[in-house]
This record gives structure tokens, C-alpha cells and sequence, in this order.
């Protein structure tokens, strides 16, 4: 496959101003005409350019030119690609396709999704459906009229307000669409089934009243109210804090079950992943809830963040991915609680998107180069955009970010711009030089922050050595130190803040500060300092760098209970844990567990000031995945027993405790969504988990009870996966089958149950992931299936997938190689945790080498698995 750089980047040589479709929609196919208003672009300089238009897997039926239609040799139909090459300078070019939606299971561009026709444009679907300049820089109207037969398919969407609909023959119906602003084709969407509506209104800061209307299956109708009221309190959100007003009358989102991403923003249509939209007490999770509140904000603020202002180009795709992630990330923690939404976010970073920069597939913010855009929808592209964005905020602050953004939106409405403008926009409305800060979008990595310090008595010196270092990334070495907003206090011996005084500075002395790093080594010396200070480093996950600096463990103990940063105090947990963990990595069995660990849990469980969410966060172990990350050369086998010892040791210790934590936190009174209930769920599941762990007879009697009683999902499954994930074999046995006859009928509770066992290594063994493949409900073409079998397996149930065997490895290929052929996409990202063979003991990477090499030997491989593969095995 071919390599596209962005330095290759040129101007389209037409526009298209006006795009005119009608789908004639049927059981064995669809039959598209597009009639294309095009014109010569006066900023090409390509005067004599043939006219190309991308396709894939279309059936050409016939194309006319200004409605003389075209004979062979006026134009080439290369397959993915039609080209004419002599046209005037505006023309109106009129093309017929033929496709077959139902047999599309790659699901991208128009397929169908249990029963009804579906689309997925972004990135380059719409040229499955017809010949289009497929590019985002491409912006034109859209009139869509959509025809089928009305029993089968009453409800026909696209984008845009409907301005026609009528009675045709054979009974059979239209409705036309038209969406004013123009826009790239990966924003098409067309729906066309046996839905319900459900109907709402919001009315906007200026008054005008937009209709909003969710379309789902007829079982769902009971699931929509969670999203409709998220995607109001988006909209206000929206208008609130970016000052951004809906446009068109009516917004809709659509739930399909079958679909290769969490959803997608298509303009004013929505299209969602089923388990990302639908919820119900009975039957999502609060994880669930939290999820969909902030998919539904993340697709509604692309109206403005990628809508209104797209990319110029797919190496941009950070400009509408990071900054609306990170605005989907503010509405999170204004709906929520901050410091956890923080928690989690850098979670998630330091876990998988640092591991991503340390790996073979490592790439910048802005990439420069790609085979296949849809492998580069990567937690570096979102994750670490959305960072990025975060670190402008705040170097500009609240109001210098809101002139920025507002200054952004004006200056680029209805246009396809870069990362650079975006940045040149914060840079204009602030004063701010971001010069340096570009960095962050070119090169790829994660900075390495390494702190020394030094305390001088007699002169109340406190020197900080700061040292940034960034490593070398799959063609790129030598890097530039970047601009690091690197936020920080002191505290001391009593646990007060320390003033952080520079010396020199005169004035009041902040008792926080945020250092801006910009050379490779910085020393900052504070004064007036009459003790050593305890430093508190890289506040609120200032920066998604790693920071290293030598924390004894008395000093995590002190700030775990002392920082008042609720990150930090949460981070120095986990850095304490980390070290406890790797201490015992390898040691032999009589090596003990560090018992200040144990009393430093037990001092959190009994604090009754400490706000409850931040309690339950702290409860959580470090992951196997994020240990693994932290590891040189990861023996997995001997970090699972590690930290299993860990636990182990601290449920003995704690088992009273953990007790008490169940018993106070049962029995709260009607299901609520906020932060508390929430914490309170999270607080006894997690109790009962580590109880279970160590096989309590009583808290099985209390699991049991809990997974029998539970009025909402959070417990049920919290009660069933502590069953699970313990000794208890036929209690196990017992509730997996009680779980699976009461929802055996919806889809997103067995893609749970499906998951609960694939992420267990006491259920989820391989001869038991095999079965899970063979069972009734799994299935193949359903992306949620997959993920929640395979997917589950490679990422979450560490253990088994890494058997020292090899038989996992051996098993991912094998999947990776059947789902090839059907959906690349999906099959290019079960690919990732081996692409990290490097990064693992000798025997293991030995083994998962091979397996990618298995895959890559495949006949007919995909570009999208081509790319992985090769690039991880170079
Ligand atoms: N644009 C693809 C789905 C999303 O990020 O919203
Ligand atoms: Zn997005």
C-alpha cells in the first residue's frame, strides 16, 4: 500500500458547490444518483487537470456530463478511482452506482444494521457509496432524497431539515433532505428503517426552538431519556461556556447496533453505536451512564469543534478530535466530579496512550505520514490532542482560552483548516507566543520530566533540577524540548502548603505555581524555605509527560494523606502501590508485602472526611496493563502474581474494614446518578471484589445477595463479577447462567456478560474464550461482540492472553486473520497488544512476534492490518 505524507498535501483541483443525491433503496442493493455542481478551483493553478473522483467497491452504471452522457474512452473507471479527463471549467457531472448494502461488512460508507440501511462516511466511507472528491477540504451543499419502500422502511433521515416527502409506486415512499451549510462528504448520513421517534425540544440562548428526536428500535424506546437529557444539558453547556448556538431546526441521533466506532457527529444526524446511547437503570452501568453522557456531549460539540470548522486534511484530524475531547472532558467534570474525570482521563493516558507513543505505531499529534487514515483514530490523536488543548488552556487561563476559541470559530467558519490555525487563533486573541508549543502537535513521544532537588538549611534554599527528555519515536530522534506547563507545590512536615517564592521575586509568594519548562534543563530555586519541603509535582496531570523523581515512601504515605491536590493525593497512592508491586515482581514467594501499604489503605477507608469519589478511585489497584507499561522488559506472569499477592495481603489486612466500607454503603435509598451514589456503588462493589478475592464465606453470602436484590446494573454486575473473578467455581457458574436467562434478549447486557468472563482469568481461559465465540449470541459481523470477546480478552484478561504457551498470541492471529477479510478496521485494532512485543520478556515477545508474522504472511491482507503489522515488525 501507499504512503500519504502530508508534505504531498496540494489544494483539490475542482470544488464541488451543490451535491444532489437519490437513493433508491432495495433488498439486493441501492441504486445511487449523485449529480455533482462542479467548478475549476481558482487557487489550484492546474488549469488542465483531469477531473478525479474516489470510489471503492461501487458498480458504475453510467456518467453524464452537463447530461450528455459520457462513452468509453471520455472516461476512465479505474475501481477506486473515476476519472475524466478533460472537463470545462464548471460543469454539472451526473453519476450512477449500483451497491450492495447488504452485504457491506466492512461497515463503512451505506450498509445495513439489523434490518435497516445505515452509513459511516468518516474517514473515507462516502466513496463506497458513490464517486466523490472524498476529502475533507471538499465542502459542498447536500440535497438528499432517499426512496424505499414505506412498510419496511417507514423513518428515511439525512442531513439537514426535510423539505419534501411523498407517495411513490409499488408501495413505495421519499423524503428529501437539505442541509444549508456545506460540508465535507465524511459528514453525509443517511438512515433509513422501522423506527421509533422520540421527541423533545430545546430552546436555544437566542429563543429559536430546535426539535430533537432520538430514532431507535422498537425495544429500545424505553432506553433514550438518559441521552436526550444529556444532549440538552450539552447544548446549554455549549452555549454557556463556548458561547456556541445550535444552527439547523431539528437534531437527531440514531442507534444502530452494528457499528465500527462509539458514534459519529455527522451534521445534524448522529449516528450512534448502540451501547453508546442507550441506557436504563436496569440495564447500563454507572460507567455506562458516564460514557454516554460524554459520547453524546463529545458528537454534539462537533457541530462547531469539526462541523462548522472542519480539517483541512486527515493529518489534522487532531484539530476537531483533541479539542473536542478535551471540551467533551470539561462538560464531564462540570457534570461530575473534577478530580475523578481528571483521574480518569490520566488513567487512560498513562496506561494506553503512553504506551502507544512507546510503541512501533508511536505518532504525533499531527502525523506526517499514513497508509490507512482509519488506524490513525488513536489515543494520540484524541487523548493527547485533547492535552494539548488542555495545556493552552492553561497557559492562556479561562478567559484569554474563551477569546481564543471565540476568535477560532469566527475567523474559520465554513472553512477546512489545520492544527497551525487553530493554535495562530490562540496565539492572536491571547498575545501568547506558541512558537515552541508546536512542538507538541510535530513531535511524537512522551516527555520524560526528571526532577532532583536539593535543601539548603542555613540559606532556606530549596533548589528544583528539572531535566526534560524526549525518545526517540519511529523516524524521529534528536527531539526539541517542548513547552511543559508544569504545575507544583511544596508542602510541609505538618501537611500546610509551603509559599513558592522564586528568588528575586518580591511580593506575596503563591502556595501553587505553574513552572513553564522550555529547555532541556531548568533549575528553579525557591526561599525562605525553614524545612525541607515535601514537593507535590505535575498538579492535576499538568502535562502528559512522566515524571520521574525519587519519592521515598514515607513521602507518598505524606502526600497520599496530606497533598491538597486531589490528583496528587491519589497519584501518590498509586505510586506507592507501583513501588510495592515491583518490589515483589520476580522476588520469591516468602518476600513480604510492605505493611505501611496496608495501613495507609486502612487509614483512607476510615477517612471520613475525604470526598468519597476520590476514596473510591484511590481503591483501585494500579492495573496489570499500567504495570506493564511501567515495565523495561514485563514478565507478566510474575506482575499478575505480584499484584494479586498485593491484594491478596490487603484484603486480609483490611477485611474488617472492607466489611464495614459494604455494610455503610448498602442500601442508599432509590438509584441516583450522582457523583456520591456513584462513589458509594463504586465503594461497596469494590469492597465486595477484594472480600471475594480472598474468599469471604460472608461477603459470598452478600455477593449473592447483592446479585439477586440489585435494582440497577452497577451492582448487579459488580455482585457478578466479584463471583467471577473469585474462587467460588459454582457460585460462579450458577450466577453467570441465572445473568444470561434474564437478558439473554439485550444485545448490550450479553456483550457485557460476554465481557465479564473474556477479562477474568478464572473464567476467561482460552478452551472458555472458544466457547464464548461458539455461543448462540456471539457474533461475528457485530463489532460489540467481537470486542467484547476478543477484544476483552487481549486487552483486560492479561494473564491468560500472555499464557507462556503462546496459545493467546496464537489464538488473536487467528481472529485477527478471519476478521480481516470481513471488517479491517475492527480486525487493524485487535492487532494492537501485539504490536508491543518489544516491550515484553523474551519469552513472551519471542512468541508474539510470531503471531504477527502469521498475520502478516496472510494472503490478500488488508491495508488497514498491512499497515500495523509492518510497521510493528520493522
Ligand atoms: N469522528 C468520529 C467519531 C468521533 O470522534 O466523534
Ligand atoms: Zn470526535
Amino acid at each position: 500500500p501507499q504512503t500519504i505524507y502530508l508534505s504531498e498535501y496540494k489544494v483539490p483541483a475542482y470544488l464541488v458547490d451543490q451535491v444532489d443525491l437519490r437513493f433508491e433503496l432495495f433488498e439486493d442493493g441501492a441504486r445511487v444518483h449523485s449529480t455533482l455542481t462542479v467548478r475549476r478551483n481558482p487557487d489550484s493553478g492546474e488549469s488542465a487537470a483531469p477531473l478525479f473522483l474516489h470510489g471503492d467497491s461501487l458498480q458504475l452504471e453510467s456518467v453524464a456530463l452537463n447530461g450528455s452522457p459520457l462513452r468509453t474512452g471520455e472516461f476512465e473507471d479505474r475501481g477506486d478511482a473515476l476519472v475524466v479527463p478533460s472537463v470545462p471549467e464548471k460543469f454539472e457531472l451526473q453519476v450512477v452506482t449500483w451497491i450492495e448494502p447488504q452485504n457491506n461488512t466492512r461497515l463503512e460508507g451505506l450498509y445495513k444494521s439489523s434490518g435497516m440501511f445505515c452509513t459511516q462516511c468518516e474517514a473515507e466511507g462516502f466513496r463506497c457509496i458513490t464517486f466523490y472528491p472524498d476529502r475533507p477540504d471538499v465542502m459542498a451543499r447536500f440535497r438528499t432524497r432517499i426512496e424505499a419502500d414505506k412498510s419496511a422502511y417507514p423513518v428515511l433521515l439525512s442531513n439537514g431539515n426535510p423539505v419534501d416527502n411523498g407517495e411513490l409506486e409499488n408501495g413505495r415512499h421519499f423524503v428529501t433532505w437539505e442541509d444549508p451549510f456545506p460540508k465535507p462528504a465524511y459528514l453525509f448520513a443517511l438512515v433509513a428503517g422501522d423506527l421509533v421517534e422520540k421527541k423533545d425540544t430545546f430552546t436555544t440562548c437566542s429563543g429559536r426552538n430546535i426539535d430533537l428526536r432520538m430514532y431507535v428500535e422498537p425495544r429500545n424506546a424505553k432506553k433514550c431519556d438518559f441521552a436526550m437529557d444529556a444532549l440538552k444539558r450539552s447544548m446549554r453547556w455549549d452555549e454557556d461556556v463556548y458561547g456556541r448556538e445550535y444552527d439547523l431546526d431539528i437534531f437527531m441521533i440514531v442507534a444502530v447496533d452494528d457499528f465500527n466506532m462509539g458514534a459519529m457527529e455527522n451534521k445534524g444526524l448522529n449516528i450512534f453505536n448502540s451501547s453508546c446511547v442507550l441506557a436504563s437503570q436496569e440495564t447500563a452501568t454507572d460507567a455506562a451512564f458516564q460514557r454516554i453522557e460524554a459520547i453524546v456531549a463529545h458528537e454534539y460539540f462537533h457541530n462547531w469543534s469539526g462541523n462548522r470548522v472542519t480539517c483541512r486534511d486527515w493529518f489534522q484530524l487532531s484539530l476537531k478530535e483533541g479539542f473536542t475531547v478535551f471540551r467533551d472532558s470539561q462538560f464531564s467534570a462540570d457534570m461530575g466530579s473534577p478530580t475523578v474525570k481528571r483521574i480518569e482521563d490520566a488513567t487512560l493516558l498513562r496506561t494506553a496512550q503512553f504506551a502507544e507513543d512507546a510503541g512501533p505505531m508511536a505518532h504525533p499529534v499531527r502525523p506526517a505520514s499514513y497508509m490507512e487514515i482509519s488506524n490513525f483514530y488513536t489515543l494520540t490523536i484524541y487523548e493527547k490532542g485533547a492535552e494539548v488543548v488542555r495545556m493552552i488552556h492553561n497557559l492562556l487561563g479561562d478567559e484569554m482560552f474563551r477569546k481564543g476559541s471565540d476568535l477560532y470559530f469566527q475567523r474559520h467558519d465554513g472553512q477546512a483548516v489545520t492544527t497551525d490555525d487553530f493554535v495562530r487563533a490562540m496565539e492572536d486573541a491571547s498575545g501568547r507566543d506558541l512558537g515552541q508549543f508546536r512542538l507538541w502537535y510535530e513531535q511524537a513521544g512522551t516527555p520524560v520530566v526528571s526532577v532532583s532537588d536539593e535543601y539548603d538549611e542555613s540559606s532556606g534554599i530549596y533548589r528544583l533540577t528539572v531535566r526534560q527528555s524526549i525518545p526517540d519515536t519511529p523516524g524521529q530522534t534528536g527531539k526539541k524540548p517542548q513547552h511543559i506547563p508544569f504545575a507544583l507545590g511544596l508542602l510541609g512536615a505538618d501537611g500546610q502548603p509551603l509559599p513558592l517564592k522564586l528568588s528575586g521575586e518580591s511580593g506575596e509568594a503563591p502556595l501553587e505555581r505553574v513552572l513553564e519548562l522550555s529547555q532541556a534543563e531548568h533549575c528553579f530555586e525557591f526561599e525562605g524555605l525553614s524545612e525541607r519541603p515535601v514537593p507535590s509535582l505535575l498538579r492535576d496531570f499538568s502535562a502528559p509527560v512522566r515524571v520521574h523523581y525519587p519519592w521515598t515512601r514515607e513521602q507518598l504515605l505524606f502526600l497520599m494523606s496530606h497533598d491538597p491536590d486531589g490528583f496528587n493525593r491519589w497519584d501518590a497512592g498509586q505510586r506507592l502501590a507501583v513501588d510495592v508491586i515491583q518490589s515483589l515482581v520476580g522476588a520469591p514467594e516468602s518476600a513480604g508485602v510492605e505493611p505501611r501499604l496496608v495501613d495507609a489503605y486502612r487509614s483512607l477507608l476510615q477517612d471520613s472526611e475525604l470526598d468519597q469519589a476520590l476514596m473510591a478511585k484511590m481503591l483501585q489497584l494500579p492495573s496489570e496493563a499500567y504495570l506493564i507499561e511501567l515495565a523495561e522488559q514485563a514478565d507478566v506472569a510474575a506482575i499478575h502474581q505480584a499484584r494479586e499477592k498485593v491484594l491478596g495481603y490487603l484484603a486480609e489486612g483490611l477485611r474488617d474494614e472492607l466489611m464495614a466500607c459494604y455494610r455503610r454503603n448498602v442500601g442508599q435509598g432509590d438509584y441516583q446518578l450522582t457523583p456520591e451514589a456513584i462513589a458509594r456503588r463504586s465503594l461497596r462493589n469494590t469492597a465486595l471484589g477484594w472480600l471475594l478475592h480472598i474468599g469471604d464465606q460472608e461477603a459470598l453470602a452478600l455477593a449473592k445477595e447483592q446479585f439477586r436484590g440489585a435494582d440497577n446494573m452497577t451492582d448487579r454486575l459488580g455482585a457478578l463479577r466479584a463471583l467471577v473473578n473469585s474462587d467460588f467455581a459454582e457460585d460462579r457458574t450458577q450466577a453467570l447462567e441465572a445473568f444470561y436467562k434474564r437478558f439473554s434478549d439485550d444485545p448490550q447486557v450479553v456483550e457485557l456478560w460476554f465481557s465479564v468472563q473474556a477479562s477474568s482469568d478464572r473464567a476467561g481461559q482460552l478452551p472458555q474464550i472458544r466457547q464464548l465465540l461458539d455461543h448462540p449470541a456471539f457474533d461475528w459481523k457485530n463489532p460489540n461482540k467481537v470486542r467484547s470477546v476478543v477484544g476483552a480478552f487481549a486487552a483486560q484478561n492479561l494473564a491468560a492472553f500472555h499464557n507462556p504457551d503462546g496459545s493467546g498470541y496464537e489464538f488473536l492471529a487467528e481472529q485477527v486473520c478471519r476478521l480481516d477479510d470481513s471488517n479491517p478496521q475492527i480486525a487493524a485494532r485487535l492487532v494492537a497488544p501485539l504490536t508491543r512485543w518489544r516491550k515484553f520478556a523474551p519469552g513472551y515477545s519471542k512468541q508474539m512476534k510470531s503471531a504477527l508474522e502469521r498475520i502478516r504472511d496472510k494472503a490478500e491482507l488488508s491495508r488497514d492490518v498491512y499497515e500495523v503489522v509492518h510497521k510493528s515488525l520493522a
